[in-house]
């Protein structure tokens, strides 16, 4: 495959425009197309509608250059990238709505030759689903496609590295689709490629995040172990990885962001017999969050039994993770919404450096809210917090390992 081709990428949003601006910067025309008009415009003025480090620089070239182009149409290419959302139901079961409907929208394009991939983390066997589906509306193509699914990996936040450097896992619905697949990620990946089958491709990116929340949950466990035992679980965990073979991650307010909390119920909703344990990670880190919540309440009750007053409280942190701005399914976000449910009418404080304002928390600076603050709860381990002075004049309730 040269690089004489052009791809169009269907949704523009935090791995969207990154793959589209990264393929564009390697001299590939690239058509991205989203259907929210104001994330349309800001792209053709080369400005980004999200925070991610060096993304602005890459987008802004490539427009500059001609090589990328937004529209809320979907415009024909010989390949076609669907990165959209899979968010889940109230019941927690995959929505593959929104691959559908990029898939609807490229379908009158296709012809003979084409390439199509799905990017978006999907269940297992949405790929084959959406193979039948073009092929029932277009069956004068039938066979006459390269069909695949390569999920991305990449970790907010330094996006555009491994974007470029980490492996990555393609599977085909045969293995002529796999090979023109690993052909056109070849014109742009440094990692290794490496080939399968479309259902193992989709297994695999729900492997890797449902492996990462079971291991945390195993760390939040602990934690709740070590506070009823009266052991400083950060110290437990760092004396347990001493041992060659063991690695345990660091226990937080529970597990957030938009992949590692939904992820997993993509295969406890498909094989609910067979996940046990994926199943019972996710409850363990969904009743973190409820625990902090609890513990801020009665140490809240604590003071004031022992002072006679209400106390003032700093909720420290409202991010998903560490120094990010993104609030998407953040546990901190919960714990701080619960904090309100039960306040009275004490003063407090919310703080989020990474952020300027918040519709429903009113902002305050971080030192201030340290210093004015009777209880402060750490949530999310931002490095500014790190520079606070330690002190015994306030009850200190460290949720994320602040002071480990
Ligand atoms: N967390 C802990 N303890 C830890 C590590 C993380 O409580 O030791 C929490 C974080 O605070 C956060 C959540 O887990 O709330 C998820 O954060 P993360 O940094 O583990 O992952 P994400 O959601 O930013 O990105 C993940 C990555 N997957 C894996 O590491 C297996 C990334 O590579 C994927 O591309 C991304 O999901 C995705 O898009 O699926």
């Amino acid at each position: 495959m040269t690089k004489n081709i052009t791809v169009t990428t269907v949704g523009l949003g935090y791995i969207g425009l990154p793959t589209s601006a990264l393929v564009a910067s390697n001299g590939i025309k690239v058509q991205g197309m989203d259907v929210n008009p104001s994330v349309v415009k800001t792209i053709n003025q080369g400005e980004i509608h999200i925070v991610e480090p060096e993304l602005k620089d890459y987008v802004s070239k490539a427009v500059e250059e001609g090589f990328l182009s937004a529209s809320t149409e979907v415009q024909s290419a010989d390949v076609y990238l669907v990165v959209v959302p899979t968010p889940f139901k109230g019941n927690h079961e995959p929505d593959i709505s929104f691959v559908e409907s990029a898939t609807e929208n490229i379908l009158p394009h296709l012809k003979e030759g084409d390439l199509y991939i799905i990017e978006s983390t999907s269940p297992v066997g949405t790929t084959e689903k959406m193979r039948d589906l073009i092929y029932q509306k277009r069956p004068e193509l039938k066979d006459q496609l390269f069909i695949a699914y390569c999920p991305e990996r990449v970790l907010p936040g330094n996006v555009m590295y491994e974007l470029v450097n980490n492996d990555r896992v393609i599977g085909g619905i045969n293995e002529e689709s796999t090979q023109k697949a690993m052909d056109f990620y070849a014109l742009f990946v440094k990692g290794k490629l490496h080939a399968t089958n479309a259902r193992t491709a989709e297994m695999c990116k729900l492997t890797e995040n449902a492996s990462r929340d079971v291991q945390i949950a195993f760390a939040n466990e602990l934690s709740l172990i070590c506070d009823k035992a009266g052991i400083n679980v950060w110290e437990l965990i760092e004396l347990a990885n001493k041992h060659p073979r063991v690695n345990i991650l660091q226990p937080g307010c529970g597990v957030g962001g938009h992949c590692i909390a939904v992820d997993p119920y993509f295969i406890v909703s498909d094989y609910p017999r067979e996940s046990q344990l994926i199943g019972k990670a996710r409850e363990t880190n969904n009743y973190k969050s409820f625990w902090v919540a609890e513990k801020i309440e009665n140490t809240k009750l604590a003071f004031q039994l022992k002072h006679g007053r209400v106390p003032s409280l700093a909720i420290m942190g409202l991010a998903f993770k560490p120094n990010i701005d993104d609030l998407r399914e953040s546990p901190a976000k919960y714990i701080a919404q619960k904090v309100i449910q039960n306040a009275h009418d004490e003063e407090i404080f919310f703080v989020e450096p990474n952020i300027t304002e918040h519709q429903i928390f009113k902002l305050s600076d971080y030192k201030t809210a340290y210093e004015r603050a009777d209880i402060v709860a750490f949530l999310v381990a931002h490095d500014e917090f790190k520079t606070l002075p330690k002190t015994d004049e306030k009850v200190v309730l460290d949720f994320c390992g602040i002071y480990k």
